[in-house]
């Protein structure tokens, strides 16, 4: 009786498109926005994903043969050459311009209350990035404006995604008890120097433990593993690293709550030290002409506002050289950095302080259509 009730109740309905360009950082960002969507402000959700093997490494319970399927709530669609998607929902999202079909955009136009059309662009922290939120960008041929969502670190921009119970479920967590060994994860790019960082971290003795996530980057590691208790020609002991094996995404954040240094990439897993509030190293997804280290500098700009010069300039040099194929110096930068640590450790709380003082993504995405449905003169949902 009860739930016959709760489904009668009206809800809004979203659309997300996602085609995955490469890597996870794209589904994983799909994944989230949907899912919290659905869990918490109880949206009827569809996502149509071009890609159910990465997803299935994200989420195991998403089998990747099926062409529709339910998990949180969120009706995921295999989006295939032949796949028709009728109905447009309310809200329609389509994550980093993977244009939507020419069909589904013409069912859109002809709909008497037009959706909320999104693009969600990637994460920058650029300083234009406010200024080009939520432009419009009407459709050449079509009664339908298309709204530029862009996520971002400041008021202004469309906010980062954080689930209403991250931060509490965090701080249920223990920091990780520095008696022994303070731990490092890394999860990054093929082309990360993670020998050089490995080589300076041995040779310095026994103060880190490192994980390392499986992936090319712990195969250029393997022929330096060391047999814990055997010594390097410096009579340092060799320090053994750990593989960590790719967890699903809801495991992800317990897994970097479990360390001390956290090296990240790409958007998603950037945000979530963001949020796991420990000193971290971003690397930057590689682009062309090196258009990241614009993205890089932008950040660290942001986040070395209110950081002490000292502290602030070993962690540029740490992160540039992490950005670096084949640094000359991060043995150097390395040690300016672990010399910072106590600053970077409080920085990095209220960091993450600063940043859930503003509202997350799902909220002002929400906040968006409800005003823009309202300007059109359709009722909500
Ligand atoms: O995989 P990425 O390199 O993704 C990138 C970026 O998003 C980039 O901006 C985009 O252009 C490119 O994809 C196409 O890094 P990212 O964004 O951190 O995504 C990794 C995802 O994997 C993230 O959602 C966290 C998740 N993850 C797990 O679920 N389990 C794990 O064990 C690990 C290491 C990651």
């Amino acid at each position: 009786m009860t739930s016959t009730t709760a489904l009668q109740v009206p809800r809004l309905t979203c659309d997300i498109f996602c085609r995955v360009v490469d890597n996870f950082g794209d589904v994983g960002v799909a994944w989230r926005l949907a899912r919290q969507l659905s869990v918490e402000h109880l949206v009827r959700v569809r996502l149509v994903i071009d890609d159910l093997k990465s997803m299935h490494v994200l989420v195991p319970e998403v089998i990747d043969e099926r062409a529709l399927q339910l998990v949180d709530g969120v009706e995921i669609v295999a989006w295939r050459e032949s796949t028709r998607i009728d109905n447009p929902a309310a809200l329609v999202i389509e994550a980093f311009a993977c244009d939507l079909p020419a069909d589904f955009l013409a069912a859109m136009a002809v709909m008497s209350q037009r959706p909320t059309w999104i693009n969600l662009e990637y994460l920058s922290a650029e300083p234009w990035v406010a200024a080009h939120h939520l432009l419009p960008s009407p459709h050449p041929a079509l009664p339908l404006t298309k709204h530029f969502y862009f996520p971002g670190f400041t008021a202004g921009t469309g906010g980062l995604l954080r689930e209403n119970s991250l931060i509490v479920a965090r701080e249920a967590v223990p920091f990780p008890s520095h008696a022994h060994r303070q731990g490092i994860l890394i999860f990054g790019y093929d082309n990360a120097p993670v020998e050089a960082l490995f080589d300076v971290v041995t040779q310095d003795g026994n103060a880190f433990a490192i994980d390392i996530v499986e992936g090319r980057l712990l195969d250029k590691l393997q022929h330096r593993r060391g047999v814990p208790g055997n010594n390097a020609p410096n009579g340092a002991p060799v320090l053994a690293f750990q593989k960590v094996p790719f967890l699903p995404i809801a495991a992800f954040d317990a897994l970097l709550w479990q360390h001390d240094i956290l090296f990240v990439r790409g958007e998603d897993s950037f945000v979530r030290a963001q949020w796991a509030a420990r000193p971290f190293i971003w690397q930057a997804y590689p682009q062309a002409e090196s258009a990241h280290l614009a993205k890089l500098n932008a950040f660290l700009d942001l986040y070395c506002e209110q950081l002490d010069a000292p502290a602030a300039q070993a962690l540029r040099a740490l992160w540039l050289a992490w950005n670096t194929p084949s640094p000359d110096d991060l043995a150097k930068t390395w040690r300016a950095f672990v010399e910072q640590l106590p600053v970077l450790n409080a920085h990095a709380l209220n960091w993450g302080k600063r940043l859930r003082a503003m509202p997350d993504l799902a909220s002002q995405l929400l906040s968006f259509h409800a005003k823009n449905a309202k300007i059109q003169g359709f009722a909500q949902p």
